[in-house]
Order: structure tokens, then sequence, then C-alpha cells
């Protein structure tokens, strides 16, 4: 991880502006100085190391996307996917953490929140002051969340709100939370619930063995009194939180590459280094076939996930486009994170290598933000204009 310089095969960088590669030394020389040094402590200790929140948010993690006038970076969409990748380079929990606070708790309350809404909380979301988190899944809704039984009454004044979410990145440490709960008519609403709020509980989930660097829990809601004027006016309807879902998705595809040119480039240079039968055993046909398949399917989806990036700069790109990138790119990191295992023997399931732990990763990653088989069926829906879900 210290040594590496990037992977570049049909000269992307040509396609960046200088803006774009700011950005990324930005938020490489991060990483690589306050990150790399401590991702297998905090790995191991099953923990996000909060210290280096105030970083993340100099880089421009927290909210890259959101207008400058509330505190964020107001970069393009590419350079929001430049930041996600170069911090998955590292590791997907911290890739995690930004994905939640940018686009699951700042996206929502800049696009369906009111005035008052976006100027109290977006700035302390964009220094890192305040960490949020985002509850849609529940215990028996996972990739059905229209199926949601969080609910909440109006009671004059306040609501009254009710039940769980389950697998919360973030939880255990947020400052607010934006859930998703429904109505007396069963409509799907934004509320900002607070922590302090009686009646909210957020307990951790242990014994995780993926995403450990990152804290996972869930958001217990037992009669809790939620003001008014926390309630996001602007959506309703699962649509809300799935728009909230295109912008995090479209990150973990930019964020997947990384793992992925990590787990290449130590490949690399460690089959370069390895001698065996005299000679190193980047030469043996077998090993070379892993290697160029790999960087055969980095540069592919570096060409898809580029030319999702204009699309959304300009504002049209689709739903289904952003579930086949992160399910293409995803399952590719997590090829490639096998193969690399390999291609380091025995050192490659040590700490020594950042391949097990990209690998364990991958797992939760390919799983949330709409399982690998829930984007082929969103692809199977948009191309045959039959659902397959119900
Ligand atoms: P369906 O009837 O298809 O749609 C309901 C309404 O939503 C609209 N819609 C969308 N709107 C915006 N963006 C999208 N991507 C949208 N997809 C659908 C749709 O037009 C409709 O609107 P309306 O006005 O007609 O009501 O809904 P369905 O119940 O059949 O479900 C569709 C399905 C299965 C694709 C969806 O529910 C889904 O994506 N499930 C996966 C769940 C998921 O991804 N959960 C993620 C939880 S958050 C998380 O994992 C964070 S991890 C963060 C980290 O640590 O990085
Ligand atoms: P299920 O929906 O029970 O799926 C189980 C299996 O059935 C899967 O293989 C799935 O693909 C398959 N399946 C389901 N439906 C169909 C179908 N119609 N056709 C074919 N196969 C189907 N959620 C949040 O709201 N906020 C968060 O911050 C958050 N962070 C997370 C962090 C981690 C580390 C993890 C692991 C999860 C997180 N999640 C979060 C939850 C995540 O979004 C869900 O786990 C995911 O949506 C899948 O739901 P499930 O686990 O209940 O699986």
């Amino acid at each position: 991880t210290d040594q590496y310089q990037g992977h570049d095969y049909f000269d992307m960088d040509d396609l960046l502006s200088d803006e774009h590669k700011l950005v990324r030394e930005t938020a490489r020389a991060w990483v690589k100085k306050e990150m790399s040094p401590i991702i297998e402590e905090y790995f191991e200790k099953g923990t996000f190391p909060r210290q280096v929140i105030p970083g993340m948010a100099d880089i421009g993690a927290f909210g890259p996307y959101i207008p400058e006038e509330y505190g964020g970076a107001g970069l393009d969409q590419i350079s929001y996917g430049i930041i996600m990748q170069e911090l998955e380079r590292c590791d997907s929990g911290l890739r995690s953490t930004s994905s939640v606070q940018s686009s699951l708790v700042m996206y929502p309350i800049w696009k369906y929140g009111n005035e008052e809404q976006r100027k109290k909380y977006l700035p302390k979301l964009a220094t890192g002051e305040h960490i949020g988190s985002f509850g849609l899944t529940e215990p028996d809704h996972g990739s059905n969340p229209g199926g949601m039984v969080t609910n909440f009454k109006d009671a004059g004044d306040h609501y009254v709100l009710n039940g769980a979410k389950m697998w919360i990145s973030n939880s255990p440490f947020c400052d607010i939370a934006v859930v998703w709960a429904k109505n007396e008519e069963g409509r799907i609403h934004g509320l900002i619930v607070e922590r302090g709020m009686e009646g909210f509980t957020t307990p951790e989930t242990h014994g995780k063995w993926s995403l450990r660097a990152s804290n996972t829990g869930e958001l217990v809601f037992d009669n809790v009194k939620v003001p008014k004027e926390n309630l996001l006016p602007n959506k309703s309807g699962l649509g809300a939180p799935l728009g909230c879902l295109d912008s995090a998705r479209y990150g973990i595809a930019w964020g997947a590459i990384g793992a992925a040119l990590d787990c290449y480039d130590s490949a690399l240079r460690y089959s370069k280094e390895r001698i065996q039968f005299g000679r190193p055993i980047a030469g043996f046909q077998l090993q070379q076939k892993k290697l160029a398949e790999m960087i055969t399917e980095i540069t592919k989806a570096q060409l898809l996930t580029f030319r999702l990036g204009q699309l959304r700069n300009e504002g049209r790109a689709t739903s289904a486009q952003i579930s086949m990138a992160k399910r293409n790119n995803v399952a590719m990191a997590l090829d490639i994170a096998r193969e690399a295992r390999q291609i380091h023997g025995a050192m490659g399931i040590t700490n020594e290598y950042p391949i097990m732990r990209h690998m364990m990763n991958l797992e939760s990653v390919i799983t949330y933000e709409g399982t690998h088989d829930i984007h082929l069926l969103i692809t199977g829906l948009d191309i045959t204009g039959e659902s397959a879900f119900t």
C-alpha cells in the first residue's frame, strides 16, 4: 500500500481535469500519511479510528458534491468518485463512513430538507463535528425496504416514532440519524433523529468478520418524540431513500475499483519479487493469466465508471446504469482479491498484505446498498420491463 503509484492502462488521466488530479493527490497523500499506517490495527480492533474524522473532512470526504454554501466541497461527480476510490484503496470501511455521511445523510438533508434544516445540519456534518447514520434496513426487511414496519404517529406538536433499524453503519457513535419510517397512511418519510432523544438507543453489532474498521449497529426507537420540524418535507415514498442510494452506489462503483487496484498492485509487485523454481513467479503463464485478467477487468471498470460520472455530471445517469456499475465493479474487486490472495501464497492470508482485509470487506460491499442479486434484477427489469421482485 505504501509504495502504491496508481495503474492507468488506458491513459484515463488524459480525461481528468487539473482539479480532479489535485483532489486525487490530496486524498492519496492523506490516506498514505494518516490511514495506511493504522488501518490494520483498527481493523483488528474492530473499530473505526474516529481521530481521523477531521482529516477526512479536510480532503472533502464529507459532502464532496454538496454546495460550498452548506459547507460541502462543491466538487463534481468525478471528483467525488476519485475520493471514494482513494479511500477504498485503503479500506472499504473508511469509504463507508464517507458514503454514509455524504450520500445517505447530507444528500437527503440537502435534497429533501428545507432551508432551515440545511443550515442547521449540513455545515457540522461537512466538518465531521457531527456524524450521521442512515436507517433503512430492518431486521425483517433488507432487500425489500418497502415492507418496513418502523412507523410514526402524529401527536399534536410532535411525532412519536417506534420500530428498529439493523445493520446501520456508524450507528454506535452517530450524532444524528436519517430514519425512514411510515406515517399512519403507510407513506414513507425521512425523519432526523438526534442522539439524546428519549427512547432512542444505538446498540453495536459485534462479531463481524467484514468491514471491521467501521462500526455497525442498530437504531432502536421506543416511543421517541421527534419534533415536527425534523421531518424532511420535500420528498416522500420509497423513491426518497432510493434516490440517496443512487448517489452512494455510484460512489461505491468508484470505491470498489480502489480496492481492486490495491490488490492488483500488491499481487503484481509480489509476483516480481517472489522466486520459485529459480525465477520470479511473474514469469509463469498461470500467474500472468491472473494478472493480465485483473488489469483488463480493472480497465473495463474504470471506463464504465468514468462514463457514468460524466452522465451524472450531466444529470442523466439512470438508476439502472448505477446498479450495473455497482454490481460489476464490486464483483470484479472481489474476484481480484481472491486471485491476488492466491498469488501471494501463504503470505496472502496474513496482515502483512491488505488482500484478506479487502476480500472480507468486499463481502459486505457486495451485500449492502443492494445485493449482487438485486442489482441484476434491476438490470433485468430495466431491459425487459418485467419486475422479478414480486
Ligand atoms: P419499486 O416499486 O420498484 O419502487 C418504489 C418507488 O421508488 C422509485 N425508485 C427509485 N427512485 C429513485 N432512485 C431509485 N434508484 C429508484 N428505484 C425505484 C420507483 O419509481 C417507485 O416510485 P413511485 O413514485 O412509483 O412510488 O420498489 P420495490 O419495492 O419493487 O423495490 C425495488 C428494489 C428491490 C430495487 C429496491 O427496494 C432496492 O433497491 N432494494 C435494495 C435495498 C437496499 O439497497 N438497501 C440499502 C440500505 S442502505 C445501505 O446498505 C447502506 S451501506 C452504506 C455503507 O456503509 O457504505
Ligand atoms: P436479504 O434481503 O434477506 O437477502 C438474503 C439473500 O436473498 C441475498 O442473497 C439476496 O440477494 C437474496 N434475495 C432477496 N430478495 C431476492 C429476490 N427478490 N430475488 C432473488 N434473490 C433475493 N442498511 C442501512 O439501511 N444503512 C446502513 O448504513 C447499512 N450499513 C450496512 C453495513 C454492513 C456492514 C452491512 C453488512 C449491511 C448494511 N446495511 C445497511 C444493510 C444492507 O443494506 C442489507 O444487508 C442489504 O440490503 C441486504 O439485506 P439483508 O441482509 O436483509 O438480506
